[in-house]
C-alpha cells in the first residue's frame, strides 16, 4: 500500500521546501515537490530529489561508535551514553565548563536542534562558537546599516521594475526563486547579474557584469557617482538617511572611469545599473557569496547605501534583500541559559583557536551537525585540533572526515526522519517536518540523544518533553497572538505573520538614530605580495550536486578545477595536474571554460579531505572585515604539472 506523507526539508538551503513522500511498506519510494507549497510549487533541487540513496545508503551509521585501541568500534546506546558522561564530567570538574567546545553548524536548520545548546547551557556553561562562517560578513553589514536583517516577501519581486542579482548563482544555491524571477521578467522586469564567475545564472539576465572578485565596492561607488552626478538620488534621501554627505564625498573621491578600472568593468556597467536603481522600484539581491572575502562586510553596506540613497528602500519591489529572518517568529528562550558562554572561539579561526587556547586548553569538543574538516579552513589544522584532543564526539548520520577523527560517533536522523519547526531564509514560509518514517533501529534523534545525556549528568528533566511538546513551546509564545498555532502549522506553510510585505515601509530603521548607517570609509584592500606566484584567486562554489559536503554520490577521481583557457599555464583541458596554495595541494582535473576571467579558479565545495577533493585544506583562515565571517574566496593559487613520473629504484 501507498501512502502519501509531507515534511519539510530541514537543510542548510534558503527555500526550506515542502516535501512529499511516498512511502510504501515502510520505504521511501519517491520524493517530489509539495504542490500546494506557495514557495516549493512542486519540485525539490537536484540534491534532495536524490536523497534516497543517501537515505537508503549503506554507509548509514546505525550504531554509535566508540574507538578502542585506536579503531572506532560498534558499542551499544548505553556504553557510549554512558562514556560521554562519564568523560564529560570528569573534564569539567577537573577543568572547569570552559575546557569544553559545543560546535553546532547547519547540518540542520530545525529549531529543535537547539537542544544541544540547551544542553550545553545548563551543564556548563560551555565555550562555544561566535562569528559565522557562512554569513557573517553580510548579517553584520545589514546590521550595522539598518539595525535589522530582514527582507521584503518573496512575491514582492513581481512588483519590481528592475532586479539586481548581485553575487547571485539563483539555479545552484536557491532555485525556488527562480520561478518568481521568472514571473517578474514576464511581467516587464529587467534583470542583470553582477558576478565574477559566469554561470546559469546569467542566462536569465538581459545584462551581465563580471567584475574581479572583490570588485564590487569599487563598482558600488562608481555606481553611486552616477547617481549623485546625474541627480538621480532620492530628493528626501536626507531624511532618512545619516553621512549622507559623506557617503556622496567617498563615491567622489575617484572617477566613475577609475571605480571601474579598479572593478575591471566597463564604465558603461555603472551608468547602466545606475539607470536601472534610479528607474524604480528596483530590487537588489544579495548573494551569500560575495561576503566572503575580506572586505565582504563593506562590499554589502555598499549595496545597502546604493539602494538607500535610490530611494529603494520600503517601496514595493525594492530593498536589498540578504536574509530571510528564518528564527524571527519563534521564541527561542527555552535554549538559552541563564548565564553566558564563559569564552568563545570564532568559527572560521576553529583550527588555530581550539590549538592555542589556553586557561584551560580546549579538551573536548562536541561537534553536531556539521563537518568542520571539510567545510571549515585550513582543514588540516582543524584536523589537528581535533586529533589532539582528549575526548570528540560527532553526532551525524554518516562517518564524515571529521566524525572519522572522533572518540564517539553517535548515529542520528536524517531530513525525512527529522520531528521539527522550521523558518526559512529564502522566504516568509513557516512549516513543520514530520518524519515520514521511523529512524532505522539503533538511531536516535537529536532531542534524544541530549535528553538521555542529561539523565546522566545530573539534568534529568531539564530537557524533558516530545518533539510536539518542543514544537509548541518555540512557536507559541509569538505566533498565537496572531491566532496561529502549533495545529495550523501542522496542517500545512503558514506564512510568518509578524514578517512585512514590504520592509521599512514607514521608512524608520531600528538603528541608533532611527535612520540608515550609510557606509563612509572603503576598505582597505591590499594587493597580495604573492600574486605573481599564486595567479588564481581560489572560489571553492555551491554545486547542484551537493549540500556542502553532503553528496547525493559522491564523485570519484579528482576534483574537476574550471579556468579561463588562457589561465590554465598551457596545461591543456582535461588534463591531471596540482592545485597548490601556500598551505596545500591538491590533484585535480582541469577544465577550460572561456566564459571565465582568467584571475579565478573554481572548484566545487564541499568536497571530502579522504578523498583528497577539499579546497579548504588549501585555505587559511582568516576572518572577513566584520562578523567574523570566513574569507573563504581569497585565498591565492597556483597551476602546476603533477611531478613527472620517478624511474622505479
Ligand atoms: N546546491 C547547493 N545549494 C546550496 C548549498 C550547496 O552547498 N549546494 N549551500 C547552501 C548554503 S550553506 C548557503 S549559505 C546558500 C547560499 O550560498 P551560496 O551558494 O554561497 O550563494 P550565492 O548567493 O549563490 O553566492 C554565490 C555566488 O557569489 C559569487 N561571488 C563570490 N565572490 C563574489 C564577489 O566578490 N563579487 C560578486 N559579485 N559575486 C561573488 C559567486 O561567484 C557565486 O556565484 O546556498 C545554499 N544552497
Ligand atoms: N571553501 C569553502 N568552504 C565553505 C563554503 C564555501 O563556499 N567554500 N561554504 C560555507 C558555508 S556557506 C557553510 S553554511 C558551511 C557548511 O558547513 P557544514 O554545516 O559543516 O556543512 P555540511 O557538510 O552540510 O555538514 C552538515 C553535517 O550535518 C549532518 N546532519 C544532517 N542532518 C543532521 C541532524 O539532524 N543532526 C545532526 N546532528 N547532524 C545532521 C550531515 O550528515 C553533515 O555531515 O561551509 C562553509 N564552508
Ligand atoms: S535543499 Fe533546498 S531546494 Fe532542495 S529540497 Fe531542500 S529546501 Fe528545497
Ligand atoms: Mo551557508
Amino acid at each position: 500500500m501507498q501512502e502519501i506523507r509531507k515534511t519539510v526539508c530541514n537543510r542548510d538551503c534558503p527555500d526550506a521546501c515542502g516535501i512529499v513522500a511516498t512511502v510504501e511498506d515502510g520505504r521511501v519510494v519517491r520524493l517530489g515537490g509539495d504542490p500546494s507549497h506557495p514557495v516549493t510549487r512542486g519540485f525539490l533541487c537536484y540534491r534532495t530529489s536524490r536523497f534516497l540513496e543517501t537515505q537508503y545508503s549503506p554507509a548509514r551509521l546505525t550504531t554509535p561508535l566508540l574507538r578502542k585501541g585506536g579503531e572506532l568500534a560498534p558499542v551499544s546506546w548505553d556504553e557510549a551514553l554512558d562514556a560521554a558522561a562519564a568523560q564529560l564530567l570528569r573534564i569539567r570538574a577537573e577543568s572547569g565548563p570552559a575546557a569544553i567546545f559545543h560546535y553546532r553548524s547547519g547540518g540542520s536548520l530545525g529549531m529543535l536542534a537547539g537542544i544541544t545548546d540547551a544542553f550545553f547551557a545548563r551543564f556548563g556553561p560551555v565555550t562555544v562558537k561566535r562569528g559565522d562562517i557562512c554569513s557573517g560578513a553580510g548579517d553584520a553589514a545589514q546590521l550595522t546599516d539598518f539595525g535589522e536583517e530582514d527582507s521584503h516577501d518573496l512575491a514582492d519581486l513581481r512588483n519590481a521594475r528592475h532586479i539586481l542579482l548581485w553575487g547571485k548563482n539563483v539555479f545552484t544555491s536557491s532555485p525556488h526563486t527562480l520561478p518568481v524571477l521568472r514571473e517578474a521578467k514576464a511581467r516587464g522586469a529587467e534583470l542583470v547579474l553582477i558576478d565574477p564567475v559566469h554561470h546559469r545564472t546569467a542566462s536569465l539576465c538581459g545584462a551581465f557584469y563580471q567584475p574581479r572578485p572583490g570588485g564590487d565596492f569599487a563598482l558600488a561607488m562608481a555606481v553611486a557617482r552616477v547617481l549623485f552626478d546625474e541627480g538621480w538620488t532620492d530628493p528626501s534621501a536626507a531624511d532618512y538617511c545619516d553621512h549622507l554627505d559623506a557617503f556622496r564625498a567617498l563615491a567622489a573621491r575617484r572617477s566613475v572611469a577609475a571605480w571601474c578600472e579598479d572593478a575591471d568593468v566597463p564604465a558603461s556597467a555603472a551608468v547602466d545599473l545606475a539607470r536601472r536603481l534610479a528607474d524604480r522600484p528596483a530590487a537588489i539581491l544579495v548573494g551569500w557569496g560575495m561576503g566572503r572575502r575580506t572586505s565582504g562586510g563593506a562590499i554589502v553596506r555598499a549595496l545597502d547605501a546604493l539602494s538607500a540613497v535610490s530611494g529603494n528602500l520600503g517601496v514595493p519591489g525594492g530593498g536589498v534583500s540578504f536574509y530571510f529572518k528564518r528564527r524571527g517568529a519563534f521564541d527561542l528562550s527555552p535554549f538559552q541559559g541563564e548565564r553566558p558562554a564563559p569564552r568563545t572561539v570564532c568559527e572560521p579561526l576553529f583550527g588555530p583557536e581550539v590549538l592555542r587556547m589556553s586557561d584551560p586548553p580546549i579538551r573536548a569538543v562536541w561537534v553536531t551537525a556539521g563537518n568542520p574538516v571539510a567545510m571549515l579552513p585550513e582543514s588540516e589544522t582543524v584536523a589537528e585540533a581535533l586529533r589532539t584532543r582528549e575526548l570528540v564526539v560527532v553526532v551525524d548520520a554518516f562517518l564524515t572526515d571529521t566524525a572519522r577523527l572522533a572518540h564517539l560517533v553517535l548515529p542520528t536522523t536524517t531530513l525525512l526522519e527529522a520531528d521539527d519547526l522550521l523558518g526559512a531564509y529564502g522566504h516568509h514560509y513557516l512549516g513543520v517536518a514530520r518524519p515520514v518514517v521511523p529512524p532505522p533501529d539503533g538511531v536516535k534523534s537529536d532531542l534524544e540523544i541530549m535528553q538521555e545525556l542529561a539523565g546522566r549528568v545530573g539534568l534529568a528533566g531539564a530537557l524533558d518533553g516530545s518533539a510536539r511538546a518542543w514544537k509548541r513551546r518555540i512557536a507559541e509564545p509569538r505566533l498565537a497572538p496572531f491566532g496561529v498555532t502549533l495545529d495550523d502549522l501542522e496542517r500545512g506553510p503558514v506564512r510568518n505573520p509578524l514578517a512585512a510585505e514590504v520592509l521599512f515601509a514607514d521608512r524608520k530603521f531600528p538603528t541608533p538614530s532611527g535612520r540608515v548607517n550609510l557606509v563612509t570609509e572603503a576598505p582597505e584592500e591590499r594587493e597580495d605580495p604573492a600574486t605573481g606566484e599564486f595567479p588564481l584567486l581560489l572560489m571553492a562554489l555551491s554545486t547542484e550536486k551537493s549540500q556542502s559536503s553532503q553528496w547525493a554520490r559522491p564523485p570519484e577521481g579528482p576534483a574537476v578545477v574550471t579556468v579561463h583557457p588562457d589561465a590554465a599555464g598551457g596545461l591543456p583541458d582535461g588534463s591531471v595536474c596540482r592545485l597548490e596554495s601556500r598551505v596545500g595541494a591538491m590533484v585535480v582535473r582541469l577544465r577550460h571554460d572561456p566564459a571565465q576571467r582568467r584571475d579565478v579558479a573554481l572548484v566545487p565545495k564541499g568536497g571530502h579531505l579522504r578523498d583528497g577533493r577539499c579546497a579548504n585544506a588549501l585555505i587559511r583562515a582568516r576572518t572577513t572585515d566584520i562578523g567574523e565571517g570566513g574569507a573563504l574566496y581569497e585565498e591565492r593559487v597556483r597551476l602546476a604539472p603533477l611531478d613527472p613520473p620517478r624511474a622505479a629504484p
